[in-house]
């Protein structure tokens, strides 16, 4: 059995509404449990071009699993499939994005598979709901999790208050 942290972010369409779809389809599966789900925040969009996208909701999850971690980003690539997930560019705006965070304390480096996800410690969206699901969270390939989100700060990142979450 193995904890894993997934990252879950969306600018298009109804996105809470499919993010929460996305929480629940993980849990469905026989070997993932969710164990918990940070809060949604709003951010704005990185892009890697000029071209405007509207702001992403993005959360963190903590599951249990005892699929693989390769299996994991099948499963996750299924559900982003179901929930119309159309890959265009790199960085473009999508209906869901699922991201391996942590797999336990595991290091992978292969063609389809980078974990620790290698943008964690760039990402203030990533690490404010990371937090939120444990203090001390360890990752392998980073400093501490805490220093590093309180050097990046809150720009451009906000959490939905109470009564839209
Ligand atoms: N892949 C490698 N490692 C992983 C991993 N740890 N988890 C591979 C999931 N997938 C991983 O992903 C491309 C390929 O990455 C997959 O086929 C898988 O084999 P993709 O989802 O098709 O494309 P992508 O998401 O555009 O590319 P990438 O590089 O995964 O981008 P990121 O890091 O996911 O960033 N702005 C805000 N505010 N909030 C966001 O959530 N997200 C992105 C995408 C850009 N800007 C954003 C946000
Ligand atoms: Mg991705």
């Amino acid at each position: 059995m193995t904890e894993a942290f997934i990252g879950l972010g969306a600018n298009q369409g109804d996105v809470l509404t499919t993010l929460k779809s996305a929480l629940e389809l993980i849990d469905a599966h026989p070997q993932c449990q969710l164990l918990a789900c940070s809060s949604f925040y709003r951010s704005k969009a990185l892009t890697l071009d000029d071209e405007p996208q509207d702001d992403y909701l993005n959360a963190a999850c903590k599951i249990e699993t005892q699929l693989e971690a390769i299996q994991l980003l099948d499963f996750l690539q299924s559900i982003e499939d179901k929930l119309g997930r159309v890959r265009q560019k790199r960085w473009g705006a999508r209906t869901i994005d699922l991201d391996i965070l942590l797999f336990g304390q595991q290091q992978i480096n292969s063609s389809r598979l980078a974990v620790p996800h290698p943008q964690i410690s760039n990402r203030n969206f990533v690490m404010q709901p990371l937090l939120e699901l444990d203090e001390d969270l360890e990752i392998p390939t980073m400093d501490s999790l805490k220093i590093s989100a309180k050097a990046l700060g809150w720009e451009g990142l906000e959490r939905l208050p109470e009564e839209a979450q």
